[in-house]
């Protein structure tokens, strides 16, 4: 491609993950359309690209993490493991990205420096030349932009640092080596116990404890795998009438409805079957009722009471304090036990806040301990950094960072007043993390897909939301929000892990199969609420 002239698409896609693949497939293969996909790493795979770090594994099952778009693929992959592990997930975009023949169309080692709307379509800047297409597609990820921690005198730290979400290609050996790592959300659970098996110490630096529970994981049932595969239409179906979009149907109305003992039963059950059993498929109410929430964390906290030999250990790894599940709960193997090695140590940065690195180490207000290796699992600017790191001015030059200046904007989490033709996957104010990703991505991409072609149908060139469907879909989200437990905790769902960003919910918490609804009687409605011309 020369980079001095522009060239253009009908549809220009950013992101070669989950979403920017199937994208190009359906546009390009079913639609007809011409697409160029922009990427900024070296190969496909997006998150799985990137967050190489040991024990990284997705929480959901391999099973139900997968891309229901096409029958003989659902068919003839195998997965290995009942959750599959980073490896695994990336072989298998890889494979889809052959299969489906998508490389050609991709633009690897690019990065977007700004995106304007040109009156029809969109011009795109990257670091290899201008694109321009009509249609403009974000699929740049919800958890894609590594936040900055803001530690200070990092820099003059002499050791090795890595950071979770930016892991190297050719891995790490900590073996022998004093390591130290900050941050115990999902990430950090995930490799805490990896590197405590391999480091000579490892000292954990925690904020705030997490609601961990058991992910469990295990080799792939052969004969389980056998009895799913016929049925993977009937639990695709089943998984988009449910709540976060999984294939459960165990979940009751009220964890207060039923006796103490039987709620016991139901969680130590869940609790076995792992993955987000215990907090999607338990009771209803637990992310809306504040007794009924107290049942779970209780017995979480239990667990980790068991678990933990040292009591005061266990005190500091119990969180307290704010409702379970309102930080994104991680899944673990072995992660409580790890605090039982004796190469391990457990700094509660609470008690004994961090101020600075040193040429040597970590500096608290205890003192200063020494470190060959720092390991950042700290987080991302989740949900918005990825969309407004693109540089995106729409009509009449205006900015999105300025329209999003107190929050995301969007209507349905898939379009933006002022920004005709630019689309959003799993954006603000859709279900995104709250659903499993595969299906959520389809979803939308679909959505995107339909709404191409009824412009292209009717000879009309763009497609934008109304200011009053955006701030009524605004107000709708929120108020959902507001009769969850979510708006109590400071989390990356309400942008309030970052300081300085708005503290708003961005997630639509209404589920899945009314989302779906909303969505689907909007387009049958004619696009209500969107100007079509
Ligand atoms: P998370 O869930 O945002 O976790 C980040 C962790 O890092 C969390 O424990 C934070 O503590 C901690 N943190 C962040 N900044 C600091 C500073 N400055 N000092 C000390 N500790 C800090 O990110 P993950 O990568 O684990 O998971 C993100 C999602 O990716 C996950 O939910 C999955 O969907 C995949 P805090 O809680 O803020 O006190």
């Amino acid at each position: 491609d020369s980079p001095s002239t522009a060239q253009h698409y009908d549809v220009v896609v950013v992101g070669a993950g989950f979403a920017g693949l199937y994208a190009l497939h359906k546009f390009r293969d079913q639609l007809g359309l011409r697409v160029r996909v922009i990427e900024q790493a070296g190969d496909v795979g997006g998150t799985w690209y990137y967050n190489r770090y040991p024990g990284a594994r997705c929480d959901i099952e391999s099973f139900n993490y997968s891309y229901s778009f096409s029958e003989e693929l659902q068919q003839e992959w195998v997965w290995t493991e009942r959750f599959a592990g980073q490896p695994e997930i990336l072989r298998y975009l890889n494979h889809v990205a052959d299969r489906f023949d998508l490389r050609r169309d991709i633009a690897f080692s690019t990065v977007v420096e700004s995106a304007e709307f040109t009156g029809d379509g969109w011009s795109i800047n990257t670091t290899n030349g201008t694109f321009t297409a009509q249609h403009f597609v974000a699929a740049a990820g919800n958890l894609s932009v590594a936040k900055d921690p803001g530690l200070v005198g990092l820099d003059d730290f002499e050791g090795e640092v890595y950071t979770s979400s930016a892991w190297p290609h050719e891995g790490v050996d900590f073996t022998g080596k004093r390591v130290a790592v900050i941050g115990t959300g999902a990430s950090g659970t995930q490799l805490i116990p990896e590197l405590a098996a391999q480091a000579l110490e490892l000292t954990v630096f925690q904020r705030t404890p997490n609601y961990a529970t058991p992910i469990g994981n295990g080799p792939m049932d052969h004969e389980l795998q056998q009895q799913l595969k016929p049925n993977y239409a009937k639990l695709r179906e089943r998984s988009r009438a449910n709540f976060g979009g999984f294939p459960y149907e165990q979940s009751q109305p009220s964890a207060l409805a039923v006796s103490p003992a039987e709620r016991r039963q139901t969680f130590e059950a869940r609790w076995s079957q792992g993955g987000f059993r215990l907090f999607l498929d338990s009771y209803q109410d637990l992310l809306v009722d504040p007794v009924a929430n107290e049942t779970a964390a209780e017995f979480i906290r239990e667990k980790i009471r068991e678990r933990v030999t040292d009591p005061a250990i266990a005190e500091l790894l119990t969180p307290t304090g704010y409702p379970y599940g309102t930080k994104r709960p991680p899944l673990e193997t072995n992660y409580y036990e790890t605090f039982n090695r004796p190469n391990v140590q457990l700094v509660d940065l609470r008690r004994e806040p961090l101020e600075r690195f040193t040429a040597k180490g970590i500096e608290t207000s205890d003192g200063v301990r020494e470190f060959d290796a720092v390991v950042l699992a700290t987080g991302f600017d989740a949900m918005t950094g990825p969309v407004l790191r693109l540089g995106i001015r729409g009509r009449d030059g205006k900015a999105l960072t300025e329209h999003w200046s107190e929050g995301p904007r969007t209507y349905l989490g898939l379009m933006v007043n002022g920004f005709p033709n630019l689309y959003l996957v799993t954006g603000p104010q859709s279900p995104s993390v709250l659903y499993n990703g595969p299906l959520a991505v389809e979803d939308h991409v679909d959505w995107i897909a339909d709404s191409i072609s009824h412009l292209r149908a009717d000879g009309l060139t763009t497609i934008e939301p109304s200011a009053e469907a955006e701030t009524d879909w605004i107000e709708q989200t929120l108020a959902i929000a507001e009769q969850t437990l979510l708006p109590q905790t400071d989390s990356w769902y309400m942008g309030a892990n970052i300081e300085g960003k708005p503290r708003v919910c961005m997630v639509y918490l209404g589920g899945v199969p009314q989302y779906r609804q909303i969505c689907a009687e909007i387009v049958a409605d004619n696009y209500r609420g969107f100007h079509l011309s």
